[in-house]
């Protein structure tokens, strides 16, 4: 059984020289050190120079009626779908009406508000209510993550009849 051998291993390391705890520790440690870089290497994933994301359709000052066809336009990047790691590539986030930007150094959350499109998806449609929307466009990475420098476009405002 697990519990018993277990209790045994606790006893044992109880009884450990002192200098044999700090080993472990220097272990852990230095553990910790070895994988925290490679973490922040892994992401954020770089943006190349004249990267930018846009909307093709609306445009800023639209007024529209719903449902509203939304299409997404990308220069000097590609589009590949989510888990998809590709250099210089990312997939489309919508963001509606938002506040703020959401934290750009992990991985976007997925909301109302957030709309992924890690099919790699380069419009939409969308059911609005009528009013004024703010709309913005955020590319993400495979892992969901904005790249640095950021791609991010204008804030457009259309307004739903
Ligand atoms: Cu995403």
């Amino acid at each position: 059984m697990a519990f018993p051998s277990q209790a045994v291993l606790l006893q044992y390391r109880d009884i450990q020289k002192p200098e044999e705890h700090l080993m472990t520790r220097l272990s852990i440690a230095l553990l910790a050190l070895l994988t925290i870089p490679a973490l922040h290497a892994a992401g954020p994933s770089p943006a190349p120079e004249g990267a930018a994301v846009y909307f093709i359709s609306p445009q800023d000052g639209d007024k529209v009626s719903s449902p509203v066809k939304v299409r997404f336009g990308l220069r000097n990047m590609g589009v590949a779908p989510a888990g998809v790691e590709r250099q210089h590539t990312g997939h489309h986030h919508l963001l509606i009406d938002m506040e703020s930007l959401p934290a750009l150094d992990q991985p976007l959350p997925a909301n109302e508000q957030v709309v992924h499109f890690g099919g790699g998806q380069t419009e939409t449609t969308l059911d609005l209510p009528a009013g004024k929307h703010r709309l913005q466009l955020l590319l993400g990475d495979h892992f969901h993550i904005p790249h640095n420098p950021p791609v991010l476009s204008d804030v457009i405002t259309i307004e739903v009849k």
